[in-house]
């Protein structure tokens, strides 16, 4: 079964829950604090309406900001992200539980540790396989050993693959919350010395800028998405603005240039919709702060537009139908 049985067939309508989680502290900067506002006054609860879909907007998650203590070893602020993403988990446990499709609104990267974590047990309930789709310039395969800055928000795929074996953020036991190999990182481009050792003997599927330059973004994509609607997966997608360019999004804290173009990006949307794998998705590091009046935010809000079905000639019905024919 994949997401496309359970839409509504005549609009391929769902329920979507927003959950807002205002935290930076796994940032090296703050500001991304602000995302889930900005991306609300923007327009994404009513730009998903207008596509058919009911959207249940479920406020925000209260956790520490702002904190004073600085704990440098073992990373920075664990105790804190620790908090947010015990919270996140729940809250998108009890999203999934009601039947909807979590869009998590962030923050920064870190809270995928809480969202995944969530996915992975709604799947082991539904005797689902999860799969990730981790769009970002970075690996995020950071340990706090390895991190030259100690910000959490560069761990979580090392967290959530088995790499991090840490009490204190939650991972124990070093048994994978995600099989490395249902791990796909795709717009990669930044990578820290130490970190990339240990990605290439990771058994994560690595797609960096050179490979989408060479294959183009609809094969990889459509290899990806072909493999997990196969298994009957639910697809986590997880999606950092620095995967775009920085000259289109530039309301991100670690931008790196030579980013996702306007149409590789929404073409990467399109063919997720059309694909019908998507079970729960995070828009992360948002930094309204550095943002240029908004522009950012909004098109992160025509990307999840992309997401949820809208086309620029076609109707969404027909686009799926054609794909599948
Ligand atoms: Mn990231």
């Amino acid at each position: 079964m994949t997401n496309r049985d359970v839409r509504d067939p005549k609009s391929n309508s769902q329920h979507l829950g927003l959950i807002g989680m205002p935290s930076d502290v796994g940032a090296g900067i703050r500001g991304a604090c602000l995302g889930p506002e900005a991306l609300r006054i923007a327009g994404l609860p009513q730009a998903l309406k207008e596509l058919g879909h009911k959207v249940t907007d479920h406020g925000d998650i209260s956790g520490p900001r702002n904190p004073e203590a600085e704990t440098t070893s073992g990373g920075r602020h664990v105790n804190e992200v620790r908090q947010w993403c015990d919270a996140l988990e729940a809250q998108t446990l009890d999203v999934l539980g009601a039947g909807q499709l979590p869009v998590i609104m962030g923050g920064d990267h870190s809270l995928s540790m809480g969202s995944i974590k969530a996915a992975a047990m709604h799947c082991a309930q539904t005797k689902r396989p999860l799969f990730v789709l981790w769009l970002d310039a970075h690996t995020d395969f950071n340990t706090p050993l390895s991190s030259p800055s100690g910000n959490v928000h560069g761990m979580p795929v090392a967290a959530l693959t088995g790499r991090i074996c840490s009490k204190d953020l939650g991972f124990e036991g070093g048994k994978p919350t995600v099989d490395p190999s249902n791990f796909y990182l795709f717009g990669i481009r930044s990578v820290d010395r130490i970190e990339r050792d240990a990605v290439v003997k990771s058994g994560l599927n690595v797609y960096d800028m050179r490979a989408i330059d060479e294959r183009s973004v609809v094969v990889i994509m459509r290899e990806i998405l072909d493999h997990v609607a196969k298994a009957g997966g639910h697809l986590h997608v997880s999606l950092d603005v620095d995967f775009l360019d920085p000259s289109l999004a530039p309301g991100v804290g670690t931008t790196v240039p030579g980013g996702a173009t306007y149409r590789e990006a929404h073409l990467c949307m399109e063919l997720i919709y059309e694909a019908g794998v998507l079970g729960s998705l995070d828009i992360v590091e948002l930094n309204p702060f550095i943002d240029a009046a908004g522009k950012s935010a909004h098109i992160l809000v025509d990307l999840a537009g992309s997401l949820f079905g809208k086309s620029i000639t076609r109707s969404a019905e027909r686009a799926v139908a054609e794909a599948y024919a």
